[in-house]
């Protein structure tokens, strides 16, 4: 009997065409799965994205066995489980007397780092394949970031249109347009109907891993009550169908918009799925390509949702394995203030924060403009620790991994890259939010004042950021306006803008009262 190779598939890798499993062989090979404590509390996950993780994981196993592999799964609470990646791969290695290991590379630097010790503690060769379900590899990135003064995503993006063919007229965008953004800002009305996305009903693997996680993790973050994310691929294609058919049309008219009582708008809601590989974010793209190419949805929501996907997301994991492992410790503004312990409790009189938070602790989601204008925003202007929000939104979203993560919040939301991944920080006042939402309506704030009790704390937080932060970014051409704003301000209103900010920003502790 020749001896197997190893292929160990990690939690966010469940695809069927695993760059990995073009290259087994089913007839002899072992595919490894293993639940580990390690992954499971390296933070302290929302409980909803550790049962997806590990519900998928359970569904997968079972899809790659009637696929024809043979598979060796081990659970969490298994008595011989080290709760680690590299014991388990090496118990594994000698329980199938395996001559090598053979695996896809991870996700994150973090594993990586621990994914190349893997042969060597195990004594067998191990080989590390590129992940193939990004369009552009990590090395096509750096090639394309080479000698470039800046990273601008607008660029990436039209190279990735080009290579895919996505929404392209032979060598041009469709429409005449690469970016149909300006479109895109509306905000939303109260009275229209909003799709809800697809939720769907635990069935027993599910509910043995929510009873699982109740009791081991009852500690973590987040409710478990109604869970309802898909955890089969098959579930998954109904979720991007039902997103397609129902939201997709007005996605690009109300991304920018808030609304207290609705969770999700018109987003779609599928971020988890392509992130552990249900779904392949280039399948996603050509089901949005091929709606608009029917007639049912206009070419605002088709290019902006295609540009999230192969703009966005790729290129924030390019600038991710390009700036690793330095990046996770920038900090351009030198932000010291610890992280309030509302951002846990979702005690808090700001309407938009409670909404924003209470969402993310019902659902394990919030969607991008609550992300980066209402928990972003206000880390940013009241200057929270980087390393500490990264670490909030790592542990609260289900879709939360750190090489999409970090950039989004070191660079695009709190700018503590110092301008690698955005030309500005996203630092605003109430008038923001009072545009894009509702929620200043029935705020016990009011978001037209500056100073006082009821003033929006955004009003004064965002002034003091600027003031404070002035030496490093007063040169920023983009901040101009409100700089010359400032400067003409009344010096006594200044005054009183930052002593309103520094007494609210006192009031803030970051733990249980
Ligand atoms: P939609 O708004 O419907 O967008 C469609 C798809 O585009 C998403 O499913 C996602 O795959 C992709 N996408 C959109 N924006 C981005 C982006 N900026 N970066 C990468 N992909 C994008 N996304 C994550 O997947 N994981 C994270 O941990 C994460 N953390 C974030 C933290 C902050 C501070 C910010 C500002 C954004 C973060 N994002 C993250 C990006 C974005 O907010 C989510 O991808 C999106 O909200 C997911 O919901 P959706 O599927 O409804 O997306
Ligand atoms: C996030 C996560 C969790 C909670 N648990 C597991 C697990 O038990 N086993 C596993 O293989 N993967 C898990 N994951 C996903 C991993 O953290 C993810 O694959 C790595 O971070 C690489 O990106
Ligand atoms: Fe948020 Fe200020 Fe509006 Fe209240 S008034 S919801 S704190 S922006």
């Amino acid at each position: 009997m020749p001896r197997p190779t190893l292929i160990p598939i990690l939690g966010d890798q469940l695809s069927l065409d695993l760059a990995s499993l073009k290259r087994g062989d089913r007839g002899c090979d072992v595919v490894l799965m293993v639940e580990v404590a390690e992954e499971t509390t390296y933070v302290r996950h929302h409980k909803q994205k550790i049962v997806l993780i590990l519900s998928a994981m359970r569904h997968f196993a079972e899809a790659l066995r009637k696929d024809g592999w043979t598979v060796d799964y081990v659970r969490l609470d298994d008595l011989e489980n080290t709760g680690s990646f590299a014991g388990e791969v090496k118990r594994a290695v000698h329980r199938h007397k395996a001559s090598a290991i053979l695996v896809t590379e991870p996700g994150e630097w973090r594993v990586l780092q621990s994914m190349e010790g893997w042969g060597a503690a195990s004594g067998v060769p191990i080989e590390i394949l590129d992940d193939d379900r990004f369009v552009a590899t990590r090395a096509e990135f750096a090639a394309w970031a080479e000698g470039r003064k800046g990273l601008t995503m607008e660029f990436f993006y039209r190279e990735m249109r080009r290579k895919t063919g996505l929404l392209m007229d032979h060598d041009r965008p469709e429409g005449g347009r690469w970016n149909f953004d300006a479109e895109n800002r509306k905000p939303a009305d109260r009275d229209l109907f909003m799709p809800r996305p697809d939720r769907f009903k635990p069935d027993a693997v599910t509910k043995e891993v929510i009873a699982l996680v109740a009791g081991r993790f009852a500690d973590h973050f987040g409710d478990l009550d109604g869970f309802g994310w898909a955890v089969t691929r098959e579930d998954a294609l109904a979720a991007l169908d039902a997103f397609v058919e129902k939201a997709l049309p007005r996605f690009g008219d109300y991304q920018d918009a808030m609304l207290r009582d609705e969770d999700f708008l018109y987003h779609a809601v599928i971020s988890p799925y392509i992130n552990i590989g249900l779904l392949n974010p280039l399948e996603v793209c050509r089901r949005v390509e091929e709606a608009w190419r029917s007639g049912g949805v206009p070419l605002n929501a088709a290019e902006g949702f295609v540009r999230q996907i192969i703009g966005w997301r790729e290129y924030v994991r390019g600038v991710y394995w390009l700036k690793m492992p330095d990046y996770a410790q920038m900090n351009a503004l030198d932000a010291k203030r610890d992280l309030p312990w509302f951002y846990w409790s979702g005690e808090t009189e700001m309407n938009c924060m409670a909404s924003a938070i209470g969402a993310t602790k019902r659902n394990a989601y919030a969607h991008h403009i609550q992300r980066l204008m209402v928990t972003g925003t206000f880390a940013l202007i009241a200057g929270i620790e980087p390393r500490q929000i990264h670490e909030w939104y790592l542990v609260v979203y289900a879709d939360a991994f750190e090489w999409v993560e970090l950039p989004n919040v070191i660079g695009m939301s709190q700018f503590a890259d110092g301008g690698i991944l955005g030309s500005k920080p996203y630092a605003a006042s109430g008038a923001y939010i009072d545009r894009m939402s509702d929620y200043c309506g029935s705020c016990r704030y009011d978001v037209k004042k500056r100073v006082g009790k009821d003033a929006c704390p955004f009003n004064a937080l965002y002034w003091d950021y600027l003031a404070r932060n002035r030496e490093t970014l007063k040169s920023n051409h983009r901040l101009a306006m409100p700089y010359r704003s400032w400067e003409r301000m009344d010096p006594e209103m200044q005054q009183a803008l930052r002593r309103q900010a520094a007494t609210f920003l006192d009031g803030l502790s970051a733990t249980p009262d």
